[in-house]
């Protein structure tokens, strides 16, 4: 694996892809899955373009893109806007599946039939829909947990956890993730990530933990409230900081088992599209990389794995990367 590479490019065409991107959301909230997945394929090969588009015919001879796509991103280009966008916002339907499928646990299939059956407001939802447990809570704070907090608030999140956690045991780690560690201004929920150094302590702390966070009144509703991934426990949810003027956050917490403590923080450190390109690095040298583990002596034939190979051991975030021969990347670097 000598010619590794990652693509430490920055986005020179955000303008394009900004639109390109609200487009995927439109098609994928009509189930329209094959407009949205050749629009983000398009997307990937615009972010990782060495220069700003300026032609149709530039636009035209990347791969990804026919000429219906040049034609869109030359409107964006040339006047800055794009009519079929305005289009989808000002359509009704695609307004109201859009409201649906932005409600937690409800997915584009859901908010079809939601819309089919006449609803058209999240009163309709509330008063007549039937709803599952997650569906419930996503409506009850729809707005909260569409809301984007900011760090200092991820922060203190983080900060009630850790607290929590260390009154278990004090050796435990408590650690946000996601966003929150690739620095963002921002963050769409808070991950926790808990291992111990011991490689046994984390068990069995799991229930203690939620528990204790109920009982302080900062977890207030379970979305998922134990999902087991091999070693992993995760449990998603929604918590409150105490005090006036505090919007419900949505949490997710994930317990490791040390072993898995590098790829486990790799993983949920994100970015999803950093995590893509590292998947697709291991690959590449005949090894696999998932939230678990990296392994070596991976055999597929296809797309098919047919044998998983051998963990390596990664004992921190560096030596992932080392291994599959990239130099280390902090987390504030891995948007892209
Ligand atoms: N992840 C992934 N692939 C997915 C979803 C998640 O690799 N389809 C990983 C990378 C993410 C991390 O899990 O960074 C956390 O997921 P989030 O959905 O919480 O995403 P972020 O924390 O990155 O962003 P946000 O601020 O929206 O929460
Ligand atoms: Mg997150
Ligand atoms: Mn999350």
């Amino acid at each position: 694996c000598a010619q590794s590479s990652l693509n430490p490019i920055p986005n020179l065409n955000s303008h394009i892809t900004e639109k390109l991107e609200e487009m995927v959301k439109k098609y994928e909230s009509t189930s329209d899955k094959w407009r949205a997945f050749g629009y983000q394929k398009a997307i990937q090969v615009l972010k990782k373009h060495p220069k700003k588009i300026t032609t149709w015919e530039e636009a035209k001879s990347l791969p990804a893109i026919g000429a219906k796509l040049a034609d869109k991103i030359w409107e964006i280009i040339e006047s800055g806007g794009l009519r079929k966008l305005d289009e989808f916002k000002s359509n009704e339907e695609i307004k109201t599946l859009e409201l649906f499928s932005n409600v937690w646990g409800a997915g584009a299939v859901t908010s079809r039939q939601w819309y089919q059956q006449g609803f058209r407001t999240l009163d309709d939802l509330k008063t007549k829909a039937k709803l599952t447990h997650q569906q419930e809570v996503g409506l009850k704070h729809y707005d909260d947990i569409l809301d984007r907090m900011s760090r200092e608030e991820a922060g203190e999140i983080e900060k009630t956890v850790r607290k929590t956690v260390e009154t278990i045991q004090p050796e435990l780690i408590a650690q946000a993730c996601g966003s929150y560690r690739r620095e963002k201004s921002t963050c769409g929920d808070v991950d926790v990530l808990v291992t111990h150094p011991d490689g046994k302590s984390h068990k069995g702390i799991f229930y203690k933990l939620i528990s204790k966070l109920k009982e302080q009144g900062f977890i207030t509703d379970d979305l998922v409230s134990s999902e087991n991934d091999g070693n992993q426990q995760k449990y998603l949810g929604v918590c409150k900081l105490p005090g006036k003027n505090r919007l419900h956050r949505r949490l997710d917490i994930i317990i490791v088992p040390y072993d898995e403590y590098a790829c486990a923080l790799v993983y949920f450190t994100g970015s999803a599209h950093f995590n893509r390109s590292l998947r697709y690095l291991a690959k590449k040298c005949g090894m696999s990389l998932s939230n678990h583990a990296l392994r070596k002596d991976v055999v597929r034939k296809g797309t098919q794995k047919i044998y998983e190979g051998t963990v390596i051991p990664t004992p921190t975030e560096e030596s992932v990367m080392t291994l599959l021969g990239v130099p280390y990347r902090p987390p504030n670097e891995r948007d892209h």
